[in-house]
């Protein structure tokens, strides 16, 4: 089924077949970057998890390995959960990871390679010890998972975070060690935030108030901010914020408590779950992975054989313009999958029009684009719809003042089948501009089997920006950036006719009152290298 085919994606990472999930265990050893993520070598579908494997040169091209670690001991009989890798002062890693018990208990393990010397890190031995921890006194079996990377004390103990919940409340428990096989439980919690349920896939890590460049997890001191990251599975969401960490009482307190972990801003608008971020010291910087899932049908998933992609590595920093967001941004090497580019330069784009663009084929694109608004226009515009929302309203066919206007990616020459990337300014009765990013997935088939949302969030546009985007194309997925990656929008799309050359792209504007200025660069996008691991046979 070449529809069904057209939907395998040419540059992000993905298995050859089968389910995957989270992220597992990012780290860079001897030249290589490795990955290593949830699979079920049996089915497209979640289960049977064991840890898949594939190093590369720069997070771009790959090669699969053999599976790391496969669900053959009791404590990690029902599955070889997500974790994480700490790289010691020495050099050597050790890996945690949970383990579901046969008797489906939530317990922590250690790995380590078996051969150091050995820049693929082909085998993995578990500790003979294991498990290392258990749930303890008060925390249900199910509900104890996912632990971080460590971070030095400065005692010089090493610390690590695991999620959990206590009723409704999502906490972060804290635990120290010296060895990785024996722990202290520190009392209380990292943090904790009521009513936002079970903290799946906590992250903990440092960032700077002043410099673009990442900072090792265990970095601290003045000029630094942590971050506090949760997967909340009940709303199967990434949330963070950005706070002080109290090394003392093993504390993290938020900036703004009304954006606290869970309830305030989130990596990624769309469908993203489970992103754990690396510290990449073979480039100064912290590195982002997160799992993208589909919103088809299982059945769908199961006709084509495999289910999920990985997003593009993202860089991830401190918006020291704002002092409330984190930047995303994907990293500088997918620009080497760049080839022939088409430049427009200030298109006006009138109220209720619609512009192609000619790009040749459309189904692997890195588009750039700037918009300027009509600055008089915005001052006369009445004020009203501040209580906009992107989920809410009636998406890219909305009709307001001062929006939507943007891009149509993956859309067929009628328009039947189209996904709007695009800005939505709203005017407040106080005169005030919000500026909303949105993804309107509703018309990007016609397949009645396929989610259709409203994805977005409001961006925060500081006085003078021109308001940019970055969208990454790659057939069913579709990531989007705005200003800088202060808001982040990925989403899953199963178009049936926009498809191989008859995918195109375009430029509209929806608003009733302003005339937007688009400027553009456009790259068409190689496919990457993602080569299976040599066989006998081959
Ligand atoms: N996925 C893993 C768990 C984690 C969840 C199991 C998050 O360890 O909590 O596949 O997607």
């Amino acid at each position: 089924n070449s529809m069904l085919s057209w939907q395998r994606t040419a540059f992000h990472f993905q298995p050859e077949k089968n389910w995957m999930n989270d992220p597992n265990g990012p780290l860079f050893y001897k030249g290589w970057y490795h990955f290593f993520y949830q699979y079920n070598p049996n089915a497209a579908v979640w289960g049977d998890i064991v840890w898949g494997h594939a190093v590369s040169r720069d997070m771009i091209h790959w090669l699969h390995l053999p599976l790391a670690m496969v669900a053959d001991q009791w404590y990690d009989e029902n599955g070889v959960w997500t974790g994480s890798a700490t790289i010691l002062p020495d050099g050597k890693i050790v890996m945690l990871y949970t383990g579901s018990t046969k008797e489906a208990v939530q317990v922590q393990n250690l790995a380590y390679p078996a051969d150091h010397n050995d820049p693929l890190l082909i085998k993995w031995v578990k500790y003979s010890g294991n498990p290392v921890l258990v749930p303890p006194p008060g925390i249900d079996d199910k509900d104890f998972r996912d632990p971080t990377t460590a971070w030095l004390t400065s005692e010089g103990k090493w610390r690590i975070t695991i999620g959990s919940k206590i009723n409704k409340t999502g906490i972060a428990l804290v635990y120290d060690t010296t060895d990785f096989i024996n722990y202290e439980k520190i009392d209380g919690w990292l943090h904790a935030v009521p009513n936002t349920g079970m903290w799946e896939c906590v992250d903990f890590f440092p960032v700077s108030k002043t410099e673009g460049n990442g900072l090792d997890t265990s970095v601290n001191g003045p000029g630094i901010k942590h971050v506090v990251k949760a997967s909340m599975d009940d709303d199967r969401h990434d949330y963070y914020a950005i706070g002080t960490y109290y090394e003392k009482n093993a504390t993290w307190v938020p900036d703004h408590p009304e954006i606290d972990v869970g309830i305030g801003l989130r990596y990624d608008y769309g469908i993203y779950y489970a992103a754990k971020t690396f510290y990449d010291q073979n480039k100064s910087r912290r590195v982002l992975w997160g799992w993208i899932g589909e919103s088809d049908s299982e059945a769908a998933d199961v006709q084509k054989g495999w289910a999920s992609v990985q997003s593009i590595p993202r860089t991830i920093a401190f918006d020291y313009k704002t002092g409330t967001h984190l930047l995303q941004w994907p990293v500088k090497e997918i620009e080497s999958l760049r080839l022939t580019s088409n430049e427009f330069n200030q298109v006006t784009v009138l109220p209720g029009s619609v512009v192609p663009l000619e790009v040749g084929s459309a189904t692997q694109l890195d588009i750039m684009a700037e918009f300027e608004v009509d600055k008089d226009a915005l001052e006369k515009a009445t004020g009203s719809n501040a209580t906009f929302s992107c989920q809410t309203s009636n998406g890219a066919s909305e009709h307001g003042a001062l929006g939507p206007f943007g891009l149509l990616v993956l859309a067929d020459m009628r328009l039947r089948e189209q996904t709007p990337v695009y800005f939505y300014i709203a005017k407040g009765s106080d005169g005030n501009l919000n500026t909303f990013f949105c993804n309107d997935i509703t018309r990007s088939s016609v397949a009645y089997d396929v989610e259709k949302h409203i994805y977005g969030s409001s961006v925060p546009v500081l006085k003078d920006e021109k308001l940019s985007v970055r969208i990454l194309v790659d057939h069913s997925i579709v990531e989007s950036f705005a200003q800088g990656g202060r808001t982040v929008i990925t989403s899953r799309v199963y178009p049936t006719e926009a498809i191989y050359g008859a995918a195109k792209l375009f430029l509209f504007n929806n608003a009733t009152d302003v005339s937007v200025t688009a400027s553009l660069k456009i790259w068409e996008m190689n496919s990457a290298f993602i080569r299976p691991f040599p066989t006998d046979e081959m």
